[in-house]
């Protein structure tokens, strides 16, 4: 691909990416509200608010590809995931489609499917258990993916992503924990792969304690490189004992995703697994 676009280029996980996909995509154009504080000369850069939308189509011209990661990236008020994730996401697809763009990679959240216990290992398919409103607005953004690949016909892949990161930050990421190398992995099947229509990916490394069946992924080509089992030790010698932890964030796989705001009866917890 000639000219790719990264949005939310400005963020932790557009960090990793500004240093991993030049090589990779040589054309390789940022957007963000606000530019990188350490732009390089080497690198373009377009100043773009996703939530307006002529901002965003000013950005998509010209190009193939887009990785999108811009928008909120955690829990916030609704107004704020309104405008980023909600209208934000839908100018990108649109802007996406006027440009004809080829490919787009939308970066979800393992947050999307964060309401399922930790004893449960899911796939791609399973029905979508958000752990919050930013959940919700990435499920959201999954199914404009979907809709803009069958009725637009741009191959569009969902990548349901952990944590991004050099190593695992605690117990939880140790099941959800990605190499930034393995999710240019992942990016370049949802970029390069021939053929490819609408996908759902989980952006996780070789995680032993995963409890994703990613299986999809890996027939698709993924050969991740990363085994959190490496940190183990470590992080779990680190973890704050489960009394000082809310039962809901120790029980579901989103965390204190699903722990914040929670106000159903905490006993009654594993009836609803
Ligand atoms: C996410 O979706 C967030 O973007 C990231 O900041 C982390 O909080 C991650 O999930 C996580 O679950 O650790």
């Amino acid at each position: 691909m000639q000219r790719v676009l990264l949005t939310g280029a400005a963020g932790n996980i557009g960090g990793y990416l500004r240093k991993l996909l030049p090589p990779v995509y040589p054309g390789l154009v940022l957007s963000d509200i606000k530019a990188p504080k350490d732009l390089q000369p080497s690198e373009t850069f377009i100043q773009a608010d996703i939530a307006k939308a002529d901002e965003i189509e000013r950005a998509c011209q010209g190009v193939e590809g887009i990785i999108h990661l811009g928008g909120r990236s955690g829990e916030a008020p609704w107004e704020a995931i309104l405008e980023a994730n909600i209208v934000g996401c839908y100018n990108l697809f649109e802007a996406a489609r006027k440009a004809g763009v080829k490919r787009v990679v939308f970066v979800t959240s393992n947050h999307a499917v964060g309401f399922y216990p930790r004893e449960t290992t899911i796939p791609t398919d399973v029905i979508p258990r958000p752990d919050s409103r930013y959940g919700v607005s990435k499920l959201f953004g999954e199914g404009l993916g979907a809709m803009y690949a069958y009725k637009h016909g741009i191959g569009v892949t969902s990548l349901r992503i952990g944590n991004v990161g050099d190593k695992p930050l605690d117990a939880r990421r140790l099941a959800i924990w990605i190499r930034p190398d393995d999710l240019v992995q992942l990016i370049r099947i949802g970029l390069e792969r021939p053929g490819l229509v609408y996908e759902v990916m989980y952006g996780v490394s070789d995680n032993q304690r995963s409890w994703y069946d990613n299986s999809h992924a890996r027939a698709l080509g993924y050969d991740p490189q990363g085994r959190s089992e490496d940190f183990a030790a470590q992080v779990l010698a680190a973890e704050p004992p489960a009394s000082q932890k809310h039962p809901a964030a120790e029980y579901y796989q989103g965390g204190t995703f699903c722990a914040d705001e929670y106000s159903a009866d905490v006993s009654t917890l594993k009836d609803r697994s």
